[in-house]
């Protein structure tokens, strides 16, 4: 009976201390927003995160800024100031946590914030994000917030006035920008490309660019957690585990990691009130590795680490860990010094792209989207993305992927072909920026450098006087050592040290391309990395991609129009003409056109059409830069990366990505795929000899069958050799080398093409295929095809077999107006042989015959 009359009153003053107990809690605050710019325009609803150009289409105030000349329209924008606000609720349950705090992941980029009226923040750095307590200011019930963005170019005019004279940002469209002569961007850390690049719009926005969070705690927290991997091979993982908690009491707690199920680790450590710092080495005998995807599995450990006090669970966190080694080799050697990574101990060979931001708004862009860039590089074959240095330290999710697809990461700081002021308050502003994204981004496996800025060593050359972009020349000597002083405190000291405490077995890498501590890198340098803008800039022919080779080929490109389908999407009919005023807004490049036809004149026969100059324009840039991929390849282990400009573009636009806005594969990224498997026969010609070089990028040794014909363009063999090969791992060598000559005629080689195949050695499986031409495009006398073909379905993946009587050069498939990729495409389609490629439609659709569209070089002559 008496537990009966109790019970209920147990019962009640359980309930009621649980109600008062306060329970941890975030919440996001991407609810209730509206916008408006002081006394202009009336408020509005917003989107958070968003940016200020999105919200202004989302309510009909401007037009898509993407489409023909409307970016033009909007320059007043970025002149303005624009304020955020929103309320939201807190309950008494949640205001009874100890600690209150707002975090703001991303604001873009001159901001104060109040909330309930008052100033909590002022931010001034896109790059960084910022925690501020709230609890004193916080009340139950409605809250208000608003954020207010100055003008960041406003700010920057300011800025440039206290400096006192310009400093170099080439690629600044201040012009554009209806601001004259004067280039605001370096004064302000925001991502350089909102000003303007030779591929983008100038759309220099504001807003809440990442989610706002409120957060409640008690006891203690963790703020941050580093597995430090202090040396990791196949038999054995030694780390240091580095966590920082935050305590509101003195106490003993226990820590736990756990590796996947089986690795379980404890450490007790003693609490002091405020942020602690707990270190404690872990062992891991005969780890999983991570690897890349071309070497192996890219494996990642779940971990976790919870934080006990008296048995009791306060606070724990989850990572994806992937266990290895990497380094960058630089050693002396022969011809200069090595510039290699090394992942366990096996030397890579770097294949990939420059990547640069997705969007102009950078919020807009899915996590769809940013599987489908991996999914992308991945299937192209490429091991290694650059995040070039005009854009931002990209979202989580951006190296989440690539941990998990097994694709490295060439880091770079956000400073990009522009010298940068040095005063007290921007160099704090970048040391705190500098150390913050090293410690956010330290656990990624798949981060192998960090590089602290694009072209500025090369184009200033502090080291050569004479040299550089003739930036130096502009300044006198007081200026010129003002502004190396700020370069040299940024790039060697500032930067460095960020790596060094906050990721030290991360190499860092002061500028790209570089050839050393005080040498600056040209087209050939036989150290450090180089960027061959010789093709293109310096209307080198394609050819002498083979001459300019360096250890590591960090940046080279040529440019392309997008498909007609992604022209269609900004143009009107009346545009369609790459010189229209709508296309040459769309060209950023002041050379662009005028190379593209300079070097279609060298290589193909230039069409009259549209359509015709934007397929004919993919193939030369595919084919061009086709010549860049092998040779690089052919020179391994002398250079060991190759990273082309550029893997995709943030608006529709002509430039030197392999894939467009709406990530279109162009004619190069399928020219990419091919050239960087991981077996590769590359034939070429030099010197009136014809040579072919098999190259390797696996471990183990291969054995095959190298198979070599010419035939002319109906089939028929005029010449063939076969012979049994062993290919040793991880290198390049010359299989084949005879006179021209020796193989064909003269007079037949503009009918006739040299087909090399490799292998297995049973003769049953091809390991790769490749051609060879012996005259430009141009002066080929190209049959009329005549193709018969026909597709089958099985599990959403069309199947589509061809064959032809005739060569058909450079065919392209496509299924009008359906997205999607196929395993091959603009690939030569060589006489009596069956070609079989796979469509992966990007959505599951019913396909017929007769939507499928082929064209080739002979249809555009
Ligand atoms: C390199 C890059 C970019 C530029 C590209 C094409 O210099 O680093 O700055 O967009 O070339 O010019």
């Amino acid at each position: 009976m008496r537990t009966k009359t109790l019970l209920p009153i147990f019962v009640l003053f359980f309930l009621n201390a649980c109600q008062q107990m306060p329970k941890p809690f975030q919440l996001n605050l991407h609810d209730n927003w509206s916008f408006s710019s002081p006394d202009t325009l009336s408020w509005m609803p917003a989107e958070v995160p968003g940016t200020v150009h999105t919200d202004l289409i989302a309510n009909g105030v401007i037009e898509d800024p993407y489409y023909r000349t409307n970016e033009k329209d909007q320059q007043w924008i970025d002149k303005k100031d624009w304020i955020y606000k929103t309320t939201f609720k807190v309950s008494d349950n949640q205001l009874a946590n100890e600690h209150l705090e707002l975090f703001f992941e991303g604001l873009d980029t001159y901001a104060k914030i109040y909330l309930n009226e008052e100033l909590i923040l002022e931010a001034d750095n896109f790059f960084r994000s910022w925690r501020v307590p709230v609890n004193t200011i916080l009340h139950s019930g409605e809250n208000d917030l608003r954020i207010e963005f100055e003008s960041p170019t406003k700010v920057g005019v300011v800025e440039l006035e206290n400096w006192g004279y310009a400093l170099p940002a080439s690629n600044d469209q201040s012009e554009n920008g209806e601001m004259g002569d004067k280039k605001v961007s370096i004064f302000t850390r925001k991502p350089g490309y909102h000003y303007g690049w030779d591929w983008g719009p100038r759309l220099v926005s504001s807003g809440i660019w990442a989610p706002i969070r409120l957060q409640g705690w008690s006891d203690l927290i963790i703020r941050d957690i580093f597995y430090d991997q202090k040396s990791v091979d196949a038999s054995q993982a030694v780390l240091e585990v580095n966590v920082e908690i935050e305590s509101s009491f003195e106490d003993q707690v226990d820590l736990e990691v756990a590796f996947g199920s089986k690795a379980i680790f404890q450490h007790t450590a003693a609490l002091k009130t405020g942020l602690n710092k707990v270190s404690f080495p872990i062992t891991m005998d005969e780890p999983t590795l991570w690897w890349t995807h071309d070497l192996g599995e890219p494996f990642l450990y779940s971990t976790t680490l919870k934080v006990l006090h008296n048995g009791t669970l306060k606070d724990q966190q989850t990572d994806n860990i992937g266990l290895r080694s990497i380094e960058l080799i630089r050693e002396a050697d022969k011809a200069g010094e090595s510039f290699y990574f090394s992942l366990n101990g096996i030397p890579v060979f770097a294949k990939g792209a420059n990547y640069i931001p997705q969007d102009i708004f950078i919020p807009r862009v899915t996590n769809q989207q940013y599987q489908d860039m991996i999914n992308s590089a991945k299937d192209a074959n490429m091991n290694m993305l650059r995040v070039w240095g005009g854009g931002f330290y990209e979202k989580d999710i951006f190296y989440q992927l690539c941990d998990e697809q097994g694709i490295l990461v060439w880091q770079d700081f956000m400073f990009a072909c522009s010298m940068y002021p040095g005063n007290e308050e921007f160099l704090e502003n970048v040391q705190k920026e500098a150390e913050e994204n090293v410690q956010r981004l330290r656990n990624y496996a798949s981060i192998a450098l960090w590089c602290g800025n694009n072209e500025i060593d090369i184009a200033w050359q502090q080291y050569n006087p004479e040299g550089g972009w003739g930036w130096k020349q502009l300044y006198d000597e007081k200026q010129k050592a003002e502004i190396w002083q700020a370069y040299d405190t940024i790039f060697h000291d500032i930067l460095a040290k960020a790596v060094l405490d906050y990721a030290p077995n991360t190499p860092y890498w002061p500028s790209s391309p570089m050839a050393g501590e005080q040498q600056h890198a040209s087209n050939n340098t036989p150290s450090g990395d180089i960027h061959y803008w010789g093709v293109w800039h310096g209307l080198h022919r394609f050819e002498e991609f083979r001459e300019n080779i360096g250890r590591f080929m960090s940046e080279y490109g040529f440019q392309s129009f997008p498909e007609f389908a992604t022209v269609e999407k900004f143009t009107l009919p009346e545009d369609w003409d790459i010189e229209s005023e709508v296309m040459a807004s769309h060209q950023r490049s002041g050379i662009g056109n005028l190379r593209i036809k300079q070097y279609m004149d060298l290589y193909y026969q230039v069409p009259k059409d549209f359509r015709d100059m934007l397929y004919v324009g993919q193939v030369l840039q595919a084919e061009g830069m086709r010549m860049g991929f092998e040779a690089h390849r052919r020179a391994m282990p002398y250079c060991m990366g190759s990273l082309y400009w550029q893997i995709n573009d943030c608006w529709p636009v002509a430039s030197w990505s392999s894939m467009d806005y709406y990530q279109n594969w162009k004619a190069l990224h399928y020219a990419a795929k091919k050239a960087f498997e991981p077996v590769l026969v590359s034939p070429y010609m030099e010197q009136g000899e014809v040579l072919v070089s098999v190259i390797s990028d696996k471990t183990e040794v291969i054995s095959g069958q190298l198979e070599l014909e010419v035939i002319d363009f109906e089939g028929n063999s005029l010449w063939q050799q076969k012979e049994a090969i062993s290919i040793q791992p991880l290198t390049a060598s010359i299989s084949f080398r005879e006179k021209m000559e020796h193989i064909l005629s003269a007079e037949k080689n503009t009918t006739a093409l040299l087909k090399v195949r490799l292998l297995d050695q049973e003769g049953q499986n091809l390991l790769s295929q490749n051609e060879l031409y012996f005259v430009p495009t141009k002066d080929l006398d190209l049959p009329t095809a005549d193709i018969e073909y026909s597709i089958e379905q099985n599990e959403g993946i069309w199947t589509i077999e061809l064959q032809s009587g005739q060569l058909a050069k450079n065919l392209r498939l496509q299924f009008e107006g359906i997205p999607g990729h196929f395993s091959d495409n603009y690939f030569d389609l060589l006489p009596n042989t069956v070609k079989v490629v796979q469509f992966h439609p990007d959505k599951p659709v019913e396909l017929s015959l007769d939507q499928l569209s082929l064209h080739s070089i002979k249809e555009t002559l």
